[in-house]
């Protein structure tokens, strides 16, 4: 095993609590919903015990109705705002946050499956992993195409430009009479400058103060929420997630299940090409439900629409365009969004992330792009082998960013040296 594979592996286990892994022991001391599925990806080949247990661990967490939270706080641990007494959220036993994040524990579930043949696992998982999509459908969906979610940090890129439209659309003051809190974020200089800023947080906050006050009730949430938006990202995953479901139901034999599956994706895939396009940007779109508009803007998000196999042909055509012309011009593939609001060291709003580089070369590929989703992931390699496992990276520079030691960094860096 080469130095890199073995720090990797050493990240992870370090990282690792008692069946779960966190996402960084200087920033995210709990278990992260989409986290811990990217960990489990890595894991699949170094640990398959331990990537299994994983996944046990976050569906563990899954609410009696089927939400999968974005944070289970199995520990006490210190040093993260808001905690669980902020949320006020979870079930018997577990305290969790209030909100979800992309369901990519099925792509994942479906990975480690592949990995390990292990029939009795996959048929273990089947039924939660049906409940939890069929919560989206039910619970998050306003036509039974595409979802929707509630709040920035349910998308995973917490402070997109895309959202600024949606959280100027209210004041905090509107949805929440208490705005008292303390950020514990900025744990150095640099971070202050990297992370989401005063006036962003001040609306993360309000919108989870308005949710722990309606008891996380999602139809009156759904009818006082500020925030519901269809977000590019989380479609396209959950496109990808019916479609796995569905090939787990088939390898078990279930062919009605694996064919409704299939059904619904295609069926939200249909509703992404329609309304979520954007043909001038050349990238699929996030919606804003509440204000009735689209976010335009040309983030990473969009592109990730491949990982689902959403755009048609032509679509693909042009995304593939806006690709090389806007996001391949930087010296290191692929900013997270590209216009007016980039800035290279911020967070969501220009570095280069491991994980949605390993979500849109996954799906390049699907395409035939095998040039790009090279350059993607050799872009990421190299960064990853010169910078560390670092959480993201100035696509100038490729100076390494945010926290150090990051889990997803090192659990996708070994998938992708495993099949090198
Ligand atoms: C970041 O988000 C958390 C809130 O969920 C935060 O900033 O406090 C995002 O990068 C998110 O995508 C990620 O899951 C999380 C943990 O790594 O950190």
């Amino acid at each position: 095993m080469t130095d890199r594979r073995e720090e990797a592996v050493d990240v992870l286990r370090q990282n690792r609590h008692e069946g779960y892994t966190i996402p960084s022991a200087t920033l995210y001391p709990y278990q992260w919903n989409w986290d811990s599925a990217f960990v489990a990806v890595g894991l699949a080949h170094a640990d398959p015990a331990a990537a299994k247990r994983e996944l046990r661990t976050l569906l563990d967490a899954m609410w009696p109705n089927g939400m999968v939270p974005q944070i289970a706080f199995w520990a006490d641990a210190e040093g993260y705002f808001p905690g669980p007494e902020e949320w006020d959220a979870g079930t018997d036993e577990v305290q969790t946050s209030g909100i979800t994040q992309p369901p990519m524990l099925v792509p994942a579930a479906r990975h480690v499956y592949e990995t390990t043949g292990d029939d009795a696992f996959r048929d273990e998982l089947l039924p939660l992993l049906d409940r939890h999509l069929s919560w989206w459908v039910d619970e998050r969906s306003f036509d039974g195409d595409t979802v929707y979610v509630r709040h920035p940090w349910a998308t995973g890129m917490d402070d997109s430009p895309a959202w600024v439209p949606v959280l100027e659309s209210f004041a905090p003051e509107e949805i929440t009479d208490d705005l008292d809190y303390v950020r514990e974020d900025r744990k150095s200089a640099d971070l202050s400058e990297q992370r989401p800023t005063d006036w962003d947080y001040d609306r993360y906050v309000a919108l989870v103060r308005q949710g722990k006050a309606l008891d996380w009730d999602e139809a009156r949430l759904r009818e006082e929420c500020p925030f519901l938006v269809e977000d590019a990202l989380t479609n396209a995953i959950f496109v990808r997630a019916c479609d796995d479901l569905a090939a787990l139901y088939a390898s078990a034999g279930d062919q009605r299940k694996a064919d409704e599956w299939r059904r619904q994706a295609e069926h939200s895939r249909a509703g992404m090409r329609e309304r979520l396009w954007d043909e001038e940007l050349g990238t699929f779109v996030s919606y804003d439900r509440v204000g009735d508009r689209p976010l335009r803007v040309n983030s990473v998000a969009g592109l990730i629409g491949v990982f689902g196999e959403v755009p048609t042909n032509e679509q693909f055509a042009r995304l593939r365009e806006n690709l090389r012309e806007n996001f391949l011009t930087y010296d290191y593939a692929c900013p997270s969004y590209v216009g007016p609001e980039m800035d290279y060291d911020r967070y969501w709003r220009g570095p280069v992330w491991t994980n949605v580089n390993w979500l849109l070369a996954d799906g390049l590929r699907r395409y035939g792009a095998v040039d790009l989703a090279d350059r993607i992931e050799g872009d990421s390699l190299e960064l990853l082998e010169r910078e560390g496992f670092r959480e993201y990276f100035n696509p100038e520079t490729g100076a390494g960013r945010g926290s150090d030691r990051f889990s997803w960094s090192a659990a996708l860096y070994l998938d992708w040296t495993t099949h090198e």
